[in-house]
């Protein structure tokens, strides 16, 4: 048989357990562990009688009390921290800790690059114009000598609202508007978004292209050359070679396609330009006369030439991509490092 104290020591270890425990607070917490552990507390109060024991009976009993004891300390230790991790606000804030500041966007790669293109032909001359990317049929093939069964006019290829209604596949109709309502000389560039019926790792349906064009007395093939390589001279390094390659589109006569030497092995050939050692950035060419019929000019007074440029392929071939996708994943990790 166990004394009466050692009956009254094991109770009192039980409902301290239990009231640490049960604390919901710092307070009921405190109040608990001056209850049972504090200076006044019941241990203490019980420990004090285990000298009123037999010299037989103390050892054992004062082993248990003790044993008690550093098991209610335990308790109250695990229920303290339970209370702390709990968001009790002293614990865990340090108004001494220096604030978070919310990370600074910057400029987007596609938007930076037809910046600096727009830049280039800025200190050509150029004057820098947008317009709207809801265009009629008119504006984006009529005007611009596609012929009605041009395979770009199909719905195969072209993003139609309407019959007559569509997605600009390019942004020469504000080349067009622009014509209309100025007389020559005209030097614009045009940036802005365009969209085809395409998507795969080198196109997207929605892209942005940059495109040029200078009408005035005495244009000649020479001022397209020499307009053209002094921008790959500026986009890309001084000494930039370009080459000029025969091509067509419906609204030039004679076309050229530019290319520039690669960017990444000069020109030796590589996996880049596909042992070519040249790399296309532009389609151009001397604007058809029947354009001019549509707009007012006299074809024998003046001439012109025009190029456009897909930017999302400066871009790539600027900072060696592979994938245009990766422009509109808006994967952080992708663009912060422009
Ligand atoms: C290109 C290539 C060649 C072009 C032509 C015109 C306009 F309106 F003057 F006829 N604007 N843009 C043009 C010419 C665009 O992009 C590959």
């Amino acid at each position: 048989m166990e004394s009466n104290l050692v009956e009254k020591i094991r109770e009192a270890g039980a409902r301290a357990l239990e009231a640490f425990q049960k604390a919901a607070s710092a307070e009921e917490l405190e109040a608990a562990r001056v209850e049972f552990l504090g200076t006044k507390g019941q241990f203490a109060k019980l420990m004090k009688q285990l000298g009123t024991l037999s010299k037989e009976e103390r050892p054992a009993a004062g082993a248990v009390a003790n044993q008690l004891r550093l098991e209610a300390v335990e308790a109250h230790q695990a229920a303290a921290e339970t209370l702390e991790g709990a968001g009790s606000k002293a614990a865990w804030l340090d108004v001494t800790l220096p604030g978070r500041r919310p990370s600074r966007g910057h400029q987007h790669v596609i938007s930076r690059t037809a910046a600096e293109i727009c830049d280039i032909f800025a200190k050509l001359g150029f004057s820098i114009v947008e317009g709207p990317e809801v265009e009629t049929d008119y504006y984006n093939f009529e005007a611009l000598n596609f012929p009605h069964d041009h395979p770009a006019r199909d719905m195969q290829d072209t993003l139609f609202i309407s019959p007559e209604l569509l997605l600009r596949t390019h942004t020469s109709p504000m080349q067009v508007r622009t014509m209309e309502k100025n007389k020559p000389p005209v030097w614009v560039v045009v940036p802005g978004k365009t969209y085809r019926r395409d998507s795969d790792i080198s196109h997207s349906p929605m892209f942005h292209q940059v495109e040029g064009l200078i009408v005035d007395k005495g244009i000649t093939f020479a001022d397209l050359k020499g307009i053209l390589t002094a921008f790959a001279s500026a986009m890309f390094s001084a000494d930039t070679k370009i080459r000029l390659r025969p091509s067509f589109f419906p609204f030039t006569e004679p076309s050229a396609e530019v290319d520039i030497a690669c960017v990444l092995c000069g020109g030796k050939g590589c996996r880049l330009c596909k042992g070519t050692g040249w790399l296309e950035i532009l389609g151009s060419g001397m604007v058809d006369p029947n354009v001019y019929g549509f707009v007012g000019y006299d074809p024998n007074e003046i001439s012109g030439f025009a190029f456009g440029m897909g930017i999302e392929r400066v871009a790539m071939l600027k900072y060696g991509l592979d994938d245009i996708r990766m422009f509109y994943e808006s994967d952080l990790r992708f663009l912060t490092q422009f």
